[in-house]
């Protein structure tokens, strides 16, 4: 049986793959548990928008009853912001028994990988990827997304990781498993809301073009995985790190005293920071996707023209 049978690809989509015009994924849980609405409707809307500017088709990706979406429409997405954290948030191992079941999930970067590649779609932009947590030597959280970006062909064009994350060892980890990470226009890995890690990525790249030949190659070469493209939210709207990492600091210590674990962990610290930074987190949140997706847009064009 083929897993096509629990595929819907929305019909512009489907037509754009295949004309071999370029498409770009984009993931749910960061409409249901990543922002609160009504941002959260706005920007999935706002973000495709961009991704149609810049001469690309947007899929946003999720299941609903039970079938995994490349696409979805207006009212899908305004039902997936409304529902919120009450649609389950879907990782990797969680696919197969929502799909039995015929129910709804919100996918992750893990999940929005598997339904794109599923779709034949090569490019996906987010805000941030999970990754490796801080003090992972005692609880072994570890993000499936770093499994996913080993395994998946698919290139994620991200803001970096948020320092709610250990953000070296989520390096180390990608180096382990054989992703590469690169940072276009710049050698320092972002950190979300801020430009800065004092980290580097393994290579810096100046194009899209650049990025788009390489993932080129890296599937003309038979390499299963994906590549994490990093790019730094744009100045005017990074925040102060100040602030930025007392919040953290704050988030994280209610979760260890609250003893949140899991699933839960990433929506717990994500809310909590927003919620400890006012308003101000979130517009920076929202501002580094619409960069994310014009940057996904153009390395799938760059790749769509040299296929
Ligand atoms: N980081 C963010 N915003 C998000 C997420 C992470 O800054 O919305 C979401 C993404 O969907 C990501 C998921 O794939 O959280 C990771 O969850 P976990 O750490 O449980 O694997
Ligand atoms: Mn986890």
């Amino acid at each position: 049986m083929s897993q096509k049978l629990f595929l819907d690809v929305k019909p512009e989509v489907e037509e754009a793959l295949k004309a071999g015009k370029p498409v770009v994924a984009l993931e749910s849980t960061i409409i249901s548990h990543g922002m609160p609405y009504p941002q959260n409707v706005e920007t999935a809307l706002a973000v495709e928008k961009i991704i149609r500017e810049e001469g690309a088709v947007p899929a946003t990706i999720a299941m609903i009853n039970g079938r995994c979406k490349a696409g979805l429409t207006e009212e899908e997405i305004e039902y997936f912001g409304k529902k919120g954290t009450k649609i389950a948030k879907a990782s990797r191992r969680d696919l197969a028994v929502l799909a039995a079941r015929g129910e709804d999930g919100a996918t992750t970067v893990t999940t929005t990988m598997i339904i794109a590649a599923m779709a034949g779609i090569k490019v996906f932009a987010t805000g941030g990827i999970g990754g490796v947590h801080r003090g992972a030597q005692q609880t072994f959280d570890i993000s499936a997304d770093l499994e996913e970006l080993a395994n998946t062909d698919v290139c994620v064009v991200c803001a970096g990781a948020k320092a709610i994350l250990d953000l070296k060892l989520t390096l180390e980890y990608l180096e382990t498993r054989g992703v590469p990470v690169i940072g276009y226009g710049t050698k320092e890995l972002p950190a979300f809301y801020s430009r800065h890690s004092g980290l580097e990525v393994d290579y810096r790249m100046d194009s899209a073009e650049e990025i788009a030949k390489t993932l080129k190659v890296q599937h003309d070469l038979g390499f299963k995985g994906g590549m994490l493209v990093t790019n730094p939210i744009p100045e005017e709207y990074a925040m102060d790190g100040d602030t930025i990492n007392n919040a953290i600091e704050q988030a994280l210590k209610e979760a260890t005293e609250q003893g949140i674990h899991g699933k839960e962990t990433t929506p717990f610290l994500l809310a909590r920071v927003k919620d400890l930074t006012g308003g101000d987190s979130l517009d920076s949140n929202i501002q580094l996707v619409f960069n994310n997706a014009r940057l996904a847009a153009n390395i799938a064009k760059a790749y769509c023209e040299n296929a």
